[in-house]
């Protein structure tokens, strides 16, 4: 049908700093875990190259990251049972935040805009932040637009990086 909707897009981060007894190492945890997001409701349109990136927190191991991105009808909070359901899959204890893991998987956009409840919040509030989300998302989506700040992940990522400049009025003792 050539009218047919098109179908919501979602960017899924992904992180590992563990080794899975059966995959291998974190780049390795991330191809299969690529893998493993396809399926009858979820289709996989591009992903990013893979990164090594210095861990934010508390964890002193390295991360491989990267950012998927997939086409599916199912809702915000169906795309996170999934995604909590495969972290589980790989291994993933619940427990410590932010403690070694063998996969995170983060839902980063969502082509319906913003999302808010007690349990997910859509754009993922750190994104701005974070250098290892912004990279590997402006490698396949530049141009997607924060819902909520009007700037496209490129220009996020450039502002990610750019040094601040020396405001002139704050006084330095
Ligand atoms: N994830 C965290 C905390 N710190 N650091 C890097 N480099 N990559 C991550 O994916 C990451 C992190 C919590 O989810
Ligand atoms: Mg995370
Ligand atoms: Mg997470």
């Amino acid at each position: 049908m050539s009218n047919a909707m098109p179908l919501p897009l979602y960017a899924i981060g992904l992180g590992s700093n563990r080794r899975h007894a059966r995959y291998g190492d974190p780049r390795a945890v991330l191809l299969a875990a690529l893998a493993a997001l396809e399926s009858d409701d979820i289709e996989a349109v591009d992903a990013s190259p893979i990164i090594a990136s210095d861990p934010i927190g508390p964890s002193r191991r390295r991360y491989a990251n990267a950012v998927a991105l997939v086409a599916s009808e199912l809702s915000p909070p169906e795309m996170l049972d999934r995604l909590q359901e495969i972290e589980a899959r790989f291994g993933r204890r619940t427990g410590q935040r932010w403690s070694a893991r063998t996969l995170d998987l983060d839902i980063l956009l969502w082509s319906g805009g913003a999302w808010a409840d007690a349990s997910l919040t859509i754009p993922h509030p750190a994104l701005e932040r974070r250098a290892f989300v912004l990279g590997p998302l402006r490698a396949i989506v530049p141009g997607w637009k924060h819902p909520l700040r009007g700037r496209s992940v490129r220009q996020l990522a450039a502002r990610l990086i750019r040094p601040k400049p020396v405001d002139p009025n704050a006084s330095g003792h």
